[in-house]
């Protein structure tokens, strides 16, 4: 029987990163999947690759997922993605409350650029207190990592572990803490900790250049693998090489920047 699962995450219109990313990586790995969009985000080619940003009503936010949930009943696992405003927030945290759902995986995208600075701020305190308690499983990246935590540098991976261990104390059962390539030791290094295993994820680096939309595989992969219905940190493994995969066959652009691609996993 396949499996479903939901995101609730924006559109990023090159298809590198956000809804479009979790969708393709819900497919490779066999899982149906639907999404409520929470924004749209068109990068500007005339300034910088900048983020131009346009929330949706949350309304339909709330219209979307009750769509998806009314079709396929209740996702064997969701995933969160971009919110961006704290109206979106309120809108998903009241359906985390309404529904319940089971595995929430919250990707905590904390800024977007191309947002107002003081937005931002409202944006990542709502995230923290109406949406993070509500995680399953959350995959915070070193600069989102420092930011939940409270901390000012993370620079060892003894730090990214205390630092992981932080937010699990905040009330989140799974914490993934990912430092990619940035520690410096060579290889792509996360944390995942549980509350009772902590475990060093590291797989050999795939260049240090940034490929858009590594995070929201990531993610993705962790959720399509729990809503087969894998242990959590078996998820995280299996998630690893799929952005293994999908980095290695990245699609190039004209963009200075390249974007996964999850299509050859498994093949
Ligand atoms: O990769 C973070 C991200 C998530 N979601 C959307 C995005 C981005 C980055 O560009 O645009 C919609």
């Amino acid at each position: 029987m396949t499996v479903f699962a939901l995101s609730i995450a924006g559109s990023e219109a090159s298809g590198g990163a956000g809804a479009q990313t979790d969708l393709k990586t819900f497919h490779q790995l066999g899982v149906f999947g639907a999404t409520a969009l929470t924004c749209i985000v068109s990068f500007d080619p005339a300034n910088d690759w900048g983020h131009r940003f346009v929330p949706i009503d949350p309304s339909v936010i709330h219209d979307q997922i009750e769509a998806a949930v009314a079709v396929h009943g209740t996702p064997a696992a969701l995933k969160i993605g971009m919110l961006g405003t704290p109206a979106t927030i309120e809108a998903v945290s009241a359906a985390l409350d309404d529904y319940d759902f089971p595995n929430v995986v919250l990707d905590p995208v904390l800024i977007c650029k191309g947002q107002e600075p003081g937005a931002a701020l409202d944006t990542d305190n709502a995230l923290r207190d109406l949406v993070l308690p509500k995680a399953t499983v959350t995959t915070p990246n070193l600069f989102e990592t420092r930011t939940l935590a409270g901390v000012d540098d993370i620079t060892t991976v003894d730090a990214l572990a205390d630092a992981a261990k932080r937010i699990h104390d905040q009330g989140v059962p799974i914490v993934i803490a990912k430092a990619g390539t940035l520690l410096g030791t060579g290889t792509a290094l996360d944390v995942y900790y549980d509350g009772e295993t902590l475990e060093i994820l590291e797989v050999p680096a795939v260049g240090t250049e940034r490929v858009s939309g590594a995070g929201c595989t990531l993610a993705a992969a962790i959720t399509a693998e729990i809503a087969k219905g894998a242990p959590a940190l078996d998820a995280a493994r299996t998630a690893k090489d799929v952005v293994v995969s999908s980095i290695e066959n990245r699609m190039r652009g004209n963009a200075p920047f390249d974007c996964v691609y999850q299509g050859h996993y498994g093949r």
